[in-house]
């Protein structure tokens, strides 16, 4: 291939000399054996649906054309038309970023045909790739006669160096810098069908999966380590602590070479992500939640930031409430059935926008925060952004007056009545309330200054400096003058996770069991896994707070140790295996069907992208009198996985191990007996296998107490001479009182044996075809049932190797 560059006329000749040398090579040469299956890349190549797909080539400044369609189609009922020409280079062009790859070689045709009388009675015609900047390539070329199809029929490799991060095919004339001087020769019309560019599939997308431990064994901040969230607003019910955040993780794309991400870009955002806790440290990831959005549950709505979220029994019916931002200029809200949805938007339009009355003067009518008072009745905190300019500049910057207060109707998705003023000193946005002992406490973000804000102001005493959370004390949810103001609550989280970890904050409260709690974020996460430049993706963060005698709070302190673990984690029942104080490498994913732990309509997420290495682990376990075996439910991808179970830390001691030994792809319950664990510990799941391969997914965990729920199956193998050759003999003995299905595995061959009856054995030996064995290791895999429970054990039994030939 030639690379031309459009500034260097020079270059432009030497790759039109030998372009077509080029193209008679590549048609010479068959297609290469052995590729794995072939796909077009090209969408709509026929036109068929309408120009979908296909846009003029816009490289440079110049280039510019009308495309449209016409009848006077190859094939089937529509051709793409060029028309208006003004470079040799303006013609349908296809975006195939991310779709070609370097080294690979793909088949191009297209037809093409030409008829304005005053052009040449033959013409050139060229299939180009541009990969951006200067980088054009021509691919393949073809000679039309005026007034036929002729058909672009070639090959081209893309060469191994090539950066295809931009790859866009278009159609052009050879190219000349002053093609209107004569049109007629170099910008005629022309129409274009059956376009396709046929080779490998385009490759998967980068991963996304976090390879660093972004939540550090011991530390109980960030919340999670293998996924972002921002905005978090803590929510109990039932005993349950969740935190529904802003889905930063959404937008998140690593380059796969240098693993940084574009910065964050908030106006992609319509998820809100979900986790849970019942001790603050083990917190199970519930997904996302398509909020906003073509798909989305109010898909009249285009983002879905800031989420708040409130309960409240509406016609004797128990519902959930889940308020969120619709970018900068509403807000609204959808209803859930429970914490965990399912859910439904009662609304057709925005709950707050510009006709909400009181929102006058706010210029971002978002951030809404609900609280449900005792008495029942709600009010909804809303608003930000720049103060009005009708007020003077120190006004503007001290009390800007942005923030507003309205009550909810009682189905909770209308407002009643009138917006009133949140006087809140140097407001920005982020308003919300939390009642203790008969008193409201607002808490909100506040602003940076600047114009938006007056310009530079004096600040009044006490009043927070910039991008600060402060708070207010209020006997009335729906009044706030200025006097209510009690102070700092939490200073910029830069002064306690350092640099890169600026900017505005949002912030809740929540009392749970007794305690008040305070959540912010922070890109710690993000700068775990780029060092001090962030790219603005954010974390969510948990504090306690504390109370002075007079109801003032103590001023927050942001830690990486976090808060205290509320109650030990109770292994002996069936639990998600999305739920983690720690993790590494792993990534979730949302699958079909309901939760084991939280029901049929719940949500329920895997873990996947398990590679050799990665790991899990649950903080403080508490397996009291002891446990006797592990039962997880898993899909093995290869054969070789394994789980090990570790006590106290990651290199700890191995107390029971889990072959992953079944069929490949589907989901299967596996389980290990346990030796010695008893008391409190911090649990590690290790995962190990074959290098660079995608081990197994993990659906739910499950410790059972006592005796283990593991097959009596006793297991030996060794290796034996016959012959002068090696065999490897492998036994299993039924100890069970049942029948069991077993079967047999070494490196040389498996054997299955069904329903082999109490106190038999199932026996195989196993020729290796060779003199000498090494040491190795055989499986075998017993399937039965205790107490009318389906289960299966996998064992392993080293053989030590031995030479026949000695
Ligand atoms: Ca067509
Ligand atoms: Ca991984
Ligand atoms: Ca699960």
């Amino acid at each position: 291939m030639i690379h031309r560059f459009r500034s260097s006329t020079r270059r432009r000749v030497a790759a039109i000399a030998t372009v077509g040398a080029m193209v008679a090579a590549g048609l010479a040469v068959a297609a290469a054996p052995g590729q794995a299956a072939e796909t077009d890349l090209i969408v709509n190549g026929g036109f068929e649906n309408g120009l979908d797909g296909w846009f003029v080539n816009n490289g440079n400044a110049t280039d510019g054309a009308t495309l449209s369609l016409t009848t006077d189609a190859h094939t089937g009922s529509n051709a793409a038309l060029v028309t208006d020409r003004q470079t040799t280079g303006s013609g349908p062009m296809q975006d195939l970023s991310g779709k070609v790859q370097a080294g690979q070689t793909y088949a191009l045709t297209a037809r093409i045909k030409y008829e304005n009388p005053d052009s040449p009675a033959t013409k050139e015609f060229f299939a180009t790739m541009h990969y951006g900047g200067g980088t054009y390539t021509n691919l393949v070329s073809v000679t039309a006669t005026r007034g036929q199809w002729a058909q672009f029929n070639g090959q081209f490799t893309i060469p191994a160096g090539q950066n295809v991060t931009m790859a866009r095919l278009f159609f052009e004339t050879p190219w000349t810098s002053n093609p209107s001087a004569n049109p007629n020769l170099h910008l005629m019309d022309f129409k274009l069908d059956d376009v396709s560019v046929v080779g490998a599939p385009p490759p998967p997308p980068a991963s996304r999966t976090i390879e660093v431990v972004g939540k550090l064994p011991g530390e109980h901040n960030p919340l999670i380590g293998h996924k972002f969230g921002a905005d978090g607003f803590g929510f109990v019910h039932d005993g349950r602590v969740y935190m529904y955040m802003t889905n930063d993780t959404q937008g998140y794309k690593p380059d796969p070479v240098t693993g940084i991400s574009p910065g964050i870009n908030y106006g992609h955002i319509n998820q809100i992500t979900l986790i849970s806790t019942t001790d603050m440290v083990n917190w199970t990831d519930h997904g996302e939640i398509q909020v906003a959005g073509p798909n989305g549950v109010a898909p009249f709505t285009g983002n879905s930031w800031a989420p708040g979220m409130a309960k409240k029994v509406v016609n004797g019916e128990e519902k959930f409430f889940l308020y969120y931002a619709n970018g900068g200029g509403s807000s609204n809200v959808i209803t859930g059935a429970s914490p965990l949805g399912p859910w439904t938007s009662e609304r057709t339009s925005t709950l707050i926008d510009g006709r909400t009355p009181g929102s006058e003067g706010v210029a971002w009518k978002f951030d809404p925060a609900p609280l449900v008072d005792d008495d029942g009745e709600a009010y909804l905190y809303y608003g930000g952004g720049p103060a009005s300019t009708n007020m003077p500049p120190e006004e503007r910057f001290n009390n800007p007056k942005n923030l507003r207060v309205i009550k909810l109707g009682d189905d909770m998705v209308s407002t009643e009545g009138t917006s009133a003023v949140v006087d809140a000193p140097v407001a920005f946005e982020a308003a919300q309330v939390f009642k203790r002992e008969g008193k409201y406490y607002l808490s909100y973000s506040s602003h940076f200054g600047g114009n938006d804000f007056g310009g530079n102001q004096t600040r009044l005493p006490g009043y927070p400096e910039g991008g600060q959370i402060g708070y207010m004390i209020s006997e009335d949810p729906m009044s706030w003058p200025k006097e209510t103001y009690a102070g700092v609550l939490f200073p910029n989280q830069s002064q306690f996770f350092g640099s890169g970890t600026g900017g505005n904050n949002h912030q809740s409260a929540f009392e749970y069991e007794g305690k008040y709690y305070f959540t912010y974020h922070a890109p710690t996460l993000n700068k775990r896994i780029t060092g001090n430049n962030t790219q603005g993706y954010r974390s969510p963060h948990i504090q306690e707070m504390t109370f002075n005698p007079d109801g003032t709070i103590q001023q927050v302190v942001g830690t990486y140790a976090g808060v205290e673990q509320v109650r030990n984690f109770d292994p002996f029942r069936v639990f998600e295996a999305e739920t983690f104080g720690w993790s590494k490498g792993i990534a979730t994913e949302k699958i079909d069907g309901g939760s084991a732990q939280f029901g049929a309509e719940a949500p329920n997420l895997v873990v996947r992208d398990i590679d050799n290495g990665d790991w899990t682990a649950l903080s403080s376990v508490d397996f009291g009198e002891g446990a006797g075996s592990v039962t997880a439910k898993v899909r093995p991808l290869v054969a070789g996985g394994k789980i090990e179970v570790r006590l106290d830390e990651l290199t700890g001691p191995v107390v029971g191990t889990i072959s992953v030994d079944a069929p490949l792809g589907e989901w299967t319950e596996l389980s290990a007996q346990l030796d010695g664990v008893s008391g409190v510990h911090d649990v590690y799941f290790t995962y190990s296998g074959p290098q660079g391969e995608d081990l197994f997914e993990l659906d739910t965990w499950a410790f059972e107490a006592g005796s283990p729920t593991v097959l009596p199956v006793e297991v030996s193998a060794q290796v034996r001479c016959v012959a002068g050759k090696a065999y490897v003999a492998v036994q299993a003995r039924n100890a069970h009182d049942a029948p069991l299905d077993i079967v047999l595995r070494t490196a040389y061959g498996e054997r299955s044996v069904a329903s082999v009856a109490p106190g038999a054995n199932a026996f195989q030996q196993f020729t290796t075809r060779t003199a000498a064995v090494e040491d190795g290791t055989a499986t075998v895999r017993a399937s039965g049932s205790i107490d009318g429970r389906d289960v299966t054990s996998v064992f392993t039994v080293d053989y030590s190797g031995v030479n026949c030939a000695g």
